[in-house]
C-alpha cells in the first residue's frame, strides 16, 4: 500500500525553502531517518530525513522546486511497521555547537557505543530486500553534501567516521557520535584511531610515549585541524650578515654566547612584529576581539633528546643582538638538559623554528596556536644570482612562514616575510628602525 511522505516542518522561521539535491530516486530501498533531500532555507541547507521506510515508488520534486511544509516529496511502497514516530522535524547542518545543541532525547550516550560496534543496519533495512543503489552509489563515502560540509567544518575526517545508515551511509547523527566518541578519548589531541595488527606482516617494538612526545602530539594535534594554515616562502641574501656574523663572532664568544643567524633572526623578527602588529596577537573567537600583546616573547624550537621543546626568549624588542645570543644558548643548553620550567615555555607570542643547522631547502612549520604565525629557516646555500652584469656567488637564507589563514591573509604575511628578508639583508635597519 503506497505511503505519502511529505515535508516535515524546516526549522524555526524558515516556512519555505528551495530543494538543493535530490538523494532518493525511483526504485531505491529506503530506511527510516535516511535522507532523502537537501533543501537550502535562508538559514541553512537542511537535511530532510525519510520518516517511512520501503521502496520509492516516485519522486515527486526536483532540484531548484520551492517547497514547504508538506509538500508530497515521495510515494513509497510501505513495509508493515515501519513507520518512524513521532515524525523528525528536518535537521538543519548546524553551524555552531551541533553537538551540544542537540536534543536531551538523542541517546548521547549509546550513539558512540553503536558506532563503534559492528554497523547495525537499521530495522527497515534489515528487513528490506537487498538494497538497491542509493542516489551516492559510486561515491566511495556515501553522505550528503551537507554532511560532507558538517564534518569539514567540526575538522572531522569521513574516512574515520562509521556510518550506520543503509550501505553505510553517514549521517549527521554519525559525525556528532565521531565527535562525541573523540571528546571522550583521552587527552591525546585525536581521536585513537584503530590501528591494524602490525605483527601480521613483520616483528613489531613497542615502548611507552613519553611526556614530551605526548604534549607535541596533544598541543600540534589540537592546531593542525582547528587553525586553518598557509605557508608562504621567500628567501633572504645573507651574504654580509655571514661576514658580520664571522667578524663579531669572538666577542659574542667572550660573553658566553654564540651568535648564530637564530639570535640574528630573533631580533629582526621582533622588529617585523612592532610594523605588522596583527602577527603578535591571539584570535579570540569566543569574545569575538582580536587580542594584541604589546610585548614581543618569541618561542624558539628546540631540538632535544627527548623531543621538540619551545623556550621562550622575552621581551626581544629590548635585547641587543649580543644578548639574546647569550640567553639563546643557554635556552638550548636547558632544554637539551631537561632543565627548562613550564614558565620558560609559556607565554610565546610567535615562534621561530631553524632546521637549518641540519639541512634541507624548506618546510611548513605548523603555527604554535594560539599564536599566530611561526618561521621557518631552512638551510644557507651558496646559489649564483645575477647581479645585473654577471652570476655571483651568494650564500642564500630560504625561510617559511606559517600563518593563521583566520586573521592573516596572504598579502600581509608576504609583506610581513619580505620586510624579515630586508632586513637580514641589510642589518643596518635593525638600528634604523629598531
Ligand atoms: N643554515 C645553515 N647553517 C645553519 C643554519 C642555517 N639556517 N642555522 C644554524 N646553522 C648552523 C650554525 O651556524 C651552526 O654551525 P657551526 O656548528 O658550524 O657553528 C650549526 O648549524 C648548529 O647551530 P646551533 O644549533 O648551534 O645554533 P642556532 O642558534 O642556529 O640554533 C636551535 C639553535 C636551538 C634553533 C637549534 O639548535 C635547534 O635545535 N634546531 C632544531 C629546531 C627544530 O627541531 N625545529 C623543528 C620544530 S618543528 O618540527
Amino acid at each position: 500500500m503506497p505511503t505519502e511522505f511529505r515535508l516535515p516542518k524546516l526549522a524555526e522561521g524558515d516556512a519555505t525553502g528551495s530543494v538543493a539535491k535530490v538523494l532518493v530516486r525511483a526504485g531505491d530501498a529506503l530506511a527510516l531517518d535516511q535522507s532523502v533531500l537537501e533543501v537550502e532555507t535562508e538559514k541553512a541547507v537542511v537535511e530532510v530525513p525519510s520518516t517511512v521506510a520501503g521502496t520509492v515508488e516516485a519522486v515527486h520534486v526536483q532540484p531548484g522546486d520551492e517547497v514547504a511544509e508538506g509538500t508530497l516529496v515521495l510515494t513509497v511502497a510501505e513495509q508493515a511497521g515501519t513507520k518512524a514516530s513521532p515524525v523528525p522535524a528536518a535537521s538543519p547542518a548546524p553551524a555552531k555547537d551541533p553537538v551540544r545543541d542537540e536534543p536531551a532525547a538523542q541517546p548521547a550516550a549509546a550513539a558512540p557505543a553503536a558506532a563503534a560496534d559492528a554497523p547495525a543496519p537499521a530495522p527497515a533495512a534489515a528487513a528490506a530486500p537487498p538494497p538497491a543503489p542509493l542516489s551516492a552509489a559510486g561515491s566511495r563515502l556515501p553522505a550528503a553534501p551537507s554532511v560532507r560540509r558538517f564534518a569539514r567544518e567540526l575538522g572531522v575526517e569521513l574516512a574515520q567516521v562509521q556510518g550506520t545508515g543503509p550501505a553505510g551511509r553517514i549521517s549527521l547523527q554519525d559525525v556528532k557520535a565521531h565527535v562525541r566518541a573523540r571528546s571522550a578519548a583521552p587527552a591525546a589531541g585525536a581521536a585513537p584511531a584503530a590501528l591494524p595488527d602490525f605483527s601480521r606482516f613483520g616483528p613489531v617494538r613497542r615502548e611507552g610515549v613519553g611526556a614530551v612526545r605526548r604534549a607535541t602530539a596533544h598541543h600540534l594535534g589540537q592546531s593542525w585541524p582547528n587553525v586553518p594554515q598557509v605557508t608562504q616562502f621567500d628567501a633572504a641574501d645573507v651574504t654580509e650578515l655571514e661576514r658580520l656574523r664571522r667578524l663579531h663572532a669572538q666577542a659574542v664568544a667572550d660573553r658566553g654566547g654564540k651568535l648564530t643567524v637564530t639570535a640574528v633572526l630573533l631580533k629582526v623578527v621582533a622588529l617585523a612584529l612592532r610594523k605588522y602588529p596583527k602577527f603578535n596577537a591571539s584570535l579570540d573567537l569566543a569574545r569575538g576581539e582580536i587580542v594584541y600583546k604589546e610585548y614581543t616573547h618569541i618561542g624558539v624550537a628546540v631540538d632535544t633528546p627527548r623531543g621538540l621543546l619551545v623556550p621562550v626568549v622575552r621581551d626581544v624588542g629590548r635585547k641587543s643582538i649580543a644578548d639574546l645570543s647569550v640567553e639563546l644558548s643557554a635556552l638550548a643548553e636547558k632544554a637539551r638538559s631537561a632543565k627548562l620550567t613550564s614558565d620558560d615555555m609559556q607565554g610565546g607570542c610567535f615562534s621561530i623554528s631553524n632546521l637549518g643547522g641540519i639541512g634541507g631547502t624548506g618546510f611548513t612549520p605548523i603555527v604554535n596556536s594560539p599564536e599566530v604565525a611561526i618561521l621557518g629557516v631552512s638551510r644557507t646555500e651558496i646559489q649564483p644570482r645575477w647581479d645585473g652584469t654577471a652570476f655571483a656567488p651568494r650564500s642564500i637564507l630560504p625561510l617559511s612562514l606559517s600563518y593563521d589563514h583566520r586573521l592573516i591573509d596572504g598579502a600581509d604575511a608576504a609583506r610581513f616575510l619580505r620586510f624579515v628578508c630586508e632586513v637580514v639583508e641589510s642589518p643596518f635597519l635593525l638600528a634604523l628602525e629598531g
